[in-house]
C-alpha cells in the first residue's frame, strides 16, 4: 500500500514518510502475533516482569528522542511529550510486577477442590487516536503484555512516528519477534482487519464514540472481547464556596491542555450564580496568559491542532456571531493554530455546549443549586470525566457520587493516574484500563476441579 505522509501541526511541513499496511499484510501479523503466543505465555512469570523491566529502562533512555519525535509528529508541547513518553516507561514498570501476581483462587467446593487460573485472551488489537499516541499506547500494551498476550498495535495514521519508535526498542529490550508489532496504516484497513480477523481475540480501542459503536459492532460478531474508550463532554463544577482564584487559574489547564484534544477536557464550566461574574473576571487573564507557540519550547502551554481539517472542524463550533467572552492569543502563519476560546453565555442546545468539540473550546454557564449543578453536568450522553470545586467536604463527595462519570477530581483539574482506573460511564466506554484490576481485560478466567475422592 502507499506510504502516507506525517505533516508537522506547527508548520504544516513534512516530517516523514511512513509506508501504510495493506489487509494482506496485516493478516502476515497476526499470523506472526498468534506464533509468538505459545511461547510468550509459557515465559516464566520473574522473566517477563524482567523483560518487562528492560523495556520501560530503554524507553527511559529514549525520552528525549520520543518526545522530539511527538513535538514533530503530533505538535505536542515538549514538556507535555516528555511526561508522555515517560508515562509509558512507568506504566510498563507498574505492570512488570504484575506477571508474578496473577493469582488465581482456591474455591472449596464438595467431593474436591477447585483452582482458577488466569489465561492469556491470545493475539491483542490495540487502535489508538492520534491525540495521546504514546500514553494510550503504553496502557493497553503494558497489561497486555504482563498477561502474556502478543499485541499488534495500530496508531493513528497522523501519528505513527513514537508507536514505531517504541516498537524498535521493545525489540533492543528484548521482548522476541512477534510478540509487539506495531502496524501503521488506515483505520478502514488496518483497525478494520484487526477487528475482523478471527486470531484477534481482543480489541482495545480508544478513539471516537462513532467509531466505537463500529468495533463494537464488528466484534460482536465473533464474541470478541472489546474494551472502548470513547469521547467526553465533561463538566467543571465551580460552587460558591470554593476557592474561586486556585479553581479560575487551573480551569485552563483542565481544558486547553494538548489544545484541547483530550477526551477528558473539562470542556463546560459550570459555576454557581452568584459568584459567575467574579468567575469570569479571574477566568479572563488565566486563559490570556496560556504560553500558545512553539511547541518545541519549554515555556510553551499550548501547541497547535493536530491538522487543517481538524482545525476547521472545531472552528465550525465558533461561528460568526458566537458568543465569545473572551479568548487567548494564537500564532499567524502556517500551521495548524487556533486560540483558546471561552463562549459564554451559551444556549443549552448549541452545539457548542452539548457536542465533543475536541479543540480549545469551552463553554461556562450558571447553576443555582447542588441538584442544578448534577443535573447539568448529567446532561449528556457522555460520562468520561470531570472537576468538582467546593470546600465542602461532604458537598464534594454527594456530587461525585451523583455525576455519571468515570473519573472526577476534587479540588484539581485532572483525574488521570496509572495506578487507578480509567474509563468511562455512558457512550465514554465500556472497560476500565490502568490501576490494579487492568489484567482482568487481558486474562479469562478458567476453573478446574479436581476431585479428591478414591
Ligand atoms: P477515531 O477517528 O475514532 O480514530 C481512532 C482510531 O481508530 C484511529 O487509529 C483510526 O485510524 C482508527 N479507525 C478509524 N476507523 C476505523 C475502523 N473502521 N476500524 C478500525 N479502526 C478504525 O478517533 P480520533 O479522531 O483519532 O480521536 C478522537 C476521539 O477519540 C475523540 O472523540 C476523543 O474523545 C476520543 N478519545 C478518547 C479517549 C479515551 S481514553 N476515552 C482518549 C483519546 C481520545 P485512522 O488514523 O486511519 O483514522
Amino acid at each position: 500500500m502507499s506510504a502516507f505522509t506525517v505533516l508537522n501541526p506547527a508548520t504544516a511541513e513534512p516530517v516523514a514518510s511512513v509506508p501504510g499496511t495493506s489487509a494482506g499484510e496485516t493478516d502476515e501479523a497476526v499470523t506472526r502475533a498468534a506464533a509468538a503466543l505459545p511461547a510468550w505465555r509459557a515465559v516464566a512469570p520473574g522473566d517477563r516482569a524482567r523483560l518487562l523491566r528492560r523495556f520501560a529502562a530503554a524507553v527511559d533512555g529514549d525520552i528525549d528522542h520520543l518526545a522530539t519525535l511527538e513535538v514533530q509528529g503530533a505538535g505536542h508541547t515538549i514538556s507535555n511529550a516528555r511526561w508522555e513518553a515517560g508515562n509509558v516507561r512507568d506504566v510498563l514498570n507498574y505492570y512488570s510486577a504484575a506477571p508474578e501476581r496473577l493469582f488465581g483462587r482456591q474455591i472449596p467446593v464438595p467431593g474436591g477442590l477447585d483452582v482458577t487460573f488466569k489465561e492469556p485472551v491470545g493475539v491483542v488489537g490495540l487502535i489508538v487516536p492520534w491525540n495521546f499516541p504514546m500514553p494510550i499506547l503504553g496502557w493497553g500494551l503494558g497489561p497486555a503484555l504482563a498477561a502474556g498476550n502478543p499485541v499488534i498495535a495500530k496508531p493513528a495514521e497522523l501519528t505513527p512516528l513514537t508507536a514505531l519508535r517504541i516498537a524498535e526498542l521493545a525489540l533492543e529490550a528484548g521482548i522476541p519477534e512477534g510478540v509487539f508489532q506495531v502496524l501503521p496504516g488506515k483505520g478502514s484497513v488496518v483497525g478494520q482487519r484487526l477487528v475482523d480477523h478471527p486470531a484477534v481475540r481482543k480489541i482495545v480501542f480508544t478513539g471516537s464514540t462513532e467509531v466505537g459503536q463500529q468495533i463494537m459492532t464488528g466484534c460482536a460478531r465473533q464474541v470478541k472481547r472489546v474494551t472502548l474508550e470513547l469521547g467526553g463532554k465533561s463538566a467543571n463544577v465551580i460552587f460558591a464556596d470554593a476557592d474561586l482564584e486556585k479553581a479560575a487559574a487551573s480551569a485552563p489547564y483542565g481544558v486547553f491542555d494538548n489544545a484541547g484534544q483530550d477526551c477528558c477536557a473539562r470542556s463546560r464550566i459550570l459555576v454557581q450564580r452568584s459568584v459567575f461574574d467574579r468567575f469570569m473576571e479571574l477566568l479572563e487573564p488565566a486563559v490570556k496568559g496560556v504560553a500558545v507557540g512553539d511547541p518545541g519550547q519549554d515555556s510553551t502551554e499550548m501547541g497547535p491542532l493536530i491538522s487543517a481539517a481538524h482545525r476547521e472542524r472545531v472552528a465550525a463550533y465558533v461561528p460568526g456571531g458566537a458568543p465569545v467572552a473572551f479568548r487567548g492569543s494564537a500564532p499567524e502563519g502556517p500551521g495548524f493554530w487556533y486560540p483558546p476560546t471561552v463562549l459564554a453565555p451559551v444556549a443549552r442546545d448549541d452545539r457548542a455546549w452539548t457536542e465533543e468539540i475536541f479543540g480549545p473550546v469551552v463553554a461556562v454557564a450558571p447553576f443555582d443549586d447542588e441538584a442544578d449543578a448534577i443535573a447539568l453536568a448529567n446532561d449528556t450522553p457522555y460520562g468520561l470525566s470531570g472537576s468538582i470545586w467546593t470546600r465542602d467536604v461532604g458537598r464534594a463527595i454527594r456530587v461525585a457520587r451523583a455525576v455519571e462519570t468515570g473519573n472526577l477530581s476534587v479540588n484539581s483539574h485532572s483525574s488521570v493516574r496509572y495506578w487507578t482506573p480509567f474509563g468511562g460511564f455512558k457512550q465514554s466506554g465500556l472497560g476500565r484500563e490502568l490501576g490494579p484490576d487492568a489484567l482482568d481485560a487481558f486474562t479469562e478466567t478458567k476453573n478446574v476441579f479436581i476431585s479428591t475422592e478414591n
